[in-house]
């Protein structure tokens, strides 16, 4: 049995903050605090902070604009965090609307019903509690019968996830499975942190993966291979966990939220990117000039310029390697299905594309597919 992907779901926020707008909350906090601890930082005792910038944003990230589940409170300097209020327990999750709401679009997309789906996996960075699976929430509420899972590999939960759901479908444990990324990284992102606080926004896709014997959508494409790698490293760390409430310190403190090293993440992460998509077509007998079509995470515009150029020998066009990032920003693991949902209609038949994902462990994911 060979699988493939036979159609994608995209669920966009309604509200979106611009850098400016963002910069301009970031700054006034950052006078609120430089005026509120005025007198210890003339004595030397505390560092001023330090404004923050849309130039620079744009120029060393490449992001506009990103959409948010909530804008106000992210924008309030007194505040910077969302409003998302918690939901009772016989109400449904937010992630779970998010999901549902990508999931039946790409159920549409590839024309089968919950009928035809045999699993669920929800692959993403951030979970809403413990238990249960917010995957078994999505199952219930579309009234899928069969298994789900959760699962969570930061950038990569989406590819990582697409593996999972080829297996499934190509061992006969599923005839067609769901892998859905509700991603509301603006939760974990320090909005005080002027390293930081324009990389996230939120986003969810949604991806139906089926036999290719059953797939008949108009956009079907054969899975060819998929290729993951993980090499430990704390540059990018949020130690937000369940044991956070045993120590003293409690969840208050910024390393229980997104944390990184931004500059040794490029340098790491870049080559290892290249050498995995470089193998993985070698793998398949496929030269780099096959490559028709490149659907990078989406974290970092420089470094998606630069990874696509070491594989290709060439700088590749924004179709080759298109940018969703300018308008959404990182949203983790939805950033290169956002790319594939987006920029896959025109590629012709026989055509090659790979889906490759990297971020936070580190991983890196890679998925092969030519256009049926
Ligand atoms: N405004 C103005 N100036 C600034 C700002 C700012 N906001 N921030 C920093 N600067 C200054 C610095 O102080 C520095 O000044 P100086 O040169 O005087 O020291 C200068 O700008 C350059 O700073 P950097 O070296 O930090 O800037 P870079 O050019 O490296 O750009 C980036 C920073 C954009 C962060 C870049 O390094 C980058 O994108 N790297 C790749 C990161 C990456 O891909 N990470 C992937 C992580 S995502 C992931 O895996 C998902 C995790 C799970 C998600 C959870 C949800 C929250």
């Amino acid at each position: 049995i060979k699988a493939a992907i036979s159609g994608t779901g995209l669920y966009t926020p309604p509200e979106k903050i611009s850098n400016e707008e963002l910069v301009e909350a970031f700054n006034q906090y950052v006078a609120n605090f430089n005026k509120q601890h005025a007198s210890d930082i003339s004595d030397g005792t505390v560092e001023p902070l330090q404004a923050s910038s849309a130039a620079f944003i744009e120029k060393a990230s490449g992001i506009k604009n990103r959409r948010v589940i909530n804008k106000s409170g992210i924008l309030d300097p007194e505040r910077m965090a969302p409003y998302i209020a918690e939901r009772r327990d016989d109400e449904p999750s937010i992630q779970c609307d998010m999901a549902v709401l990508a999931a039946n679009e790409a159920l549409e997309q590839s024309g089968k019903t919950v009928a035809d789906i045999d699993a669920v996996i929800v692959a993403c960075s951030n979970m809403p509690r413990a238990y249960p699976a917010l995957s078994v929430e999505v199952q219930s509420r579309m009234g899928i019968d069969g298994f789900a899972y959760d699962m969570n590999v930061a950038c990569s939960s989406a590819t990582f996830g697409l593996q999972a759901a080829v297996n499934a479908v190509e061992n006969g444990t599923a005839r067609a499975v769901l892998v859905i990324s509700p991603e509301i990284c603006t939760a974990h992102l320090n909005f005080r942190d002027r390293d930081s606080h324009f990389i996230f926004g939120d986003a969810c896709t949604a991806i139906v993966v089926e036999q290719m014997a059953t797939a008949s959508s108009n956009d079907v494409y054969e899975v060819v291979g998929t290729k993951l790698k993980t090499v430990f490293s704390n540059n990018i760390r949020n130690n937000f966990g369940f044991l956070n409430r045993c120590d003293e310190a409690g969840v208050g403190k910024a390393d229980k939220l997104f944390v990184q090293q931004g500059r040794k993440v490029f340098k790491d992460v870049v080559p290892m990117v290249a050498s995995i998509i470089g193998d993985h077509l070698k793998e398949n007998n496929l030269a780099p000039e096959q490559l028709k079509r490149m659907w990078l995470h989406q974290a970092n515009l420089s470094m998606n310029k630069l990874i696509s150029k070491k594989v290709m020998g060439r700088e590749a066009t924004s179709l080759e390697a298109p940018v969703i990032l300018d308008e959404y920003a990182n949203t983790s693991s939805a950033g290169s299905v956002i790319a594939y949902h987006k920029y896959k209609g025109d590629i012709e038949k026989g055509d090659i594309g790979v889906i490759c994902s990297f971020g936070a462990g580190y991983s890196v994911g890679s998925v092969l597919l030519r256009k049926c």
